[in-house]
């Protein structure tokens, strides 16, 4: 089989000293941090859909990268992109990979041909996964939202046509993923939102969006798909309001709808600054409330009011990211998808590798960090100590509902005035506690 990255090797770890564009700085796979190896720790995965599909096209001009892969013929050209999808991951030593069923076969007309063209991309993909083994399905998920049928959205149409038809391409959708062995199914509500209330039925419409996630998932199951469903958070764009606004918004949902039990999160960086959030806010909530599942990794630009999907650099986000996964107890069905694509003008097939590793080592590095702040064991012991009136005496007769509200009155009145019981809040020193750890690995 041709290579499509003949000059690129295999990218090899060669330590913080190397100035190897083409060699990770703190990525080693084998390297164990907490108990586990960092390729056990991290479990990147490649997206199909930036990775091999998108080609830097944006609303001011057309592609700047070839992603035609050497093929004019869809078909011809989704079984390269698989070829070369293995060979990326080869070389980069990234075992998972995600993707929306039209990134691997695009849309040809009916959804019959849809599906069998589908079909015979997945096949090509179980093969090579047979023959090489160490490559996983993270997740799988359906593109409802490019298409123009989608245009009012596609659980929440208006149109119970166009929910039917959702339903029939998730149902496929679910069913490849089941056959790759996927860990993880996503639903990231592309267009189910609305522009004006002045069209729209939100309680039927969130209703419907209820009864199309209870259809797959009693179907996902009754499949045997054993993994994890998630939803993906993010707040606007493309609809001015997008129902899973974030993780809280999400967790409310699910509870009124009785799917709490069924669906985790799949957090993404980018949604989570566009909620007006950390990335850190939306995994603590999703840890705190038992939703925690998987991530996808990138990141905005704090200028930019869009979602960019840029290759995360910040190691001071990652590390704060690891920070929650490590005390999450890790990942067990998710990891960490790179959903970023290179920057229009990064257009080379170079420029994959060098975002990736860029990436890779970001999140390794902030592994190490994350895993340095739990052992320094400061950081952690502070917050400690700041709630330890909640240990004993009225606090504990509070969490254990001793305490009655003429209680709490009593014990005030005869306490006097409260403020000197606060320490100070010393978020100064933590700051500086932190890049003391950062910079010191
Ligand atoms: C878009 C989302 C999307 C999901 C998968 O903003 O990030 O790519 O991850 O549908
Ligand atoms: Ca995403
Ligand atoms: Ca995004």
């Amino acid at each position: 089989m041709a290579e499509f990255f003949p000059n690129i090797s295999k990218i090899p770890f060669e330590g913080v000293k190397s100035t190897n564009p083409l060699a990770f700085k703190y990525y080693d796979p084998d390297e164990v941090v907490m108990g586990k190896t960092m390729r056990e720790q991290l479990k990147f995965a490649l997206s199909w859909w930036h990775t091999m599909g998108g080609d830097g096209t944006d609303m001011f001009g057309c592609g700047t990268a070839d992603k035609t892969w050497g093929e004019s013929d869809p078909t011809a050209r989704a079984k390269a992109k698989v070829d070369a999808a293995f060979e990326i991951m080869d070389k980069l030593s990234i075992d998972y990979f995600c993707w929306h069923d039209r990134d691997l076969s695009p849309e040809y007309g009916s959804l019959k041909d849809n599906n069998e063209k589908l079909q015979e991309v997945v096949d090509y993909i179980a093969e090579k996964m047979k023959a090489d083994p160490s490559k996983k399905l993270l997740w799988g998920t359906a593109k409802c939202f490019d298409h123009p049928r989608f245009m009012h959205g596609a659980g929440t149409s208006p149109s119970a046509d166009v929910f039917a038809y959702s339903a029939a391409q998730i149902k496929k959708a679910i069913e490849c993923t089941v056959q790759l062995g996927g860990t993880g199914y996503v639903f990231w509500g592309g267009r189910e939102g609305y522009e004006t209330l002045l069209n729209t039925n939100m309680a039927l419409e969130q209703d419907n969006m209820a009864r199309l996630l209870r259809m797959v998932i009693d179907y996902g199951r009754s499949i045997g798909f054993k993994g994890d469903f998630y939803i993906e958070p993010k707040p606007k764009e493309p609809t001015k309001h997008q129902y899973d606004f974030d993780t809280a918004t999400v967790i409310g949902f699910l509870r009124k709808y009785g799917l709490d039990k069924d669906i985790k999160m799949n957090i993404e960086a980018n949604h989570a600054t566009l909620a007006q959030h950390t990335f850190q806010h939306e995994l603590r909530v999703a840890r705190d409330n038992g939703f925690f599942g998987s991530i996808d990794a990138n990141q905005g630009d704090v200028l930019l009011g869009w979602d960019t999907d840029q290759f995360p650099t910040n190691a001071y986000d990652a590390a704060l990211c690891m920070y929650e996964v490590l005390k999450a107890g890790g990942f067990t069905n998710g990891g960490l998808n790179f959903d970023a694509k290179a920057r229009r003008g990064s257009f080379t097939p170079e420029d994959i590798f060098l975002s990736y590793i860029a990436g890779m080592d970001t999140f390794a590095l902030g592994l190490k960090i994350a895993a340095k702040m739990i052992e320094d064991g400061r950081i952690d012991k502070f917050v400690e100590d700041r709630y330890a009136s909640w240990s004993t005496g009225i606090g504990k007769d509070i969490i254990d509902g001793k305490a009655t509200l003429a209680d709490l009155e009593k014990y005030a009145l005869e306490k006097g005035e409260v403020a000197d019981s606060l320490g100070s809040g010393r978020q100064e020193y933590l700051e500086s506690v932190l890049n003391q750890i950062m910079f010191n690995i």
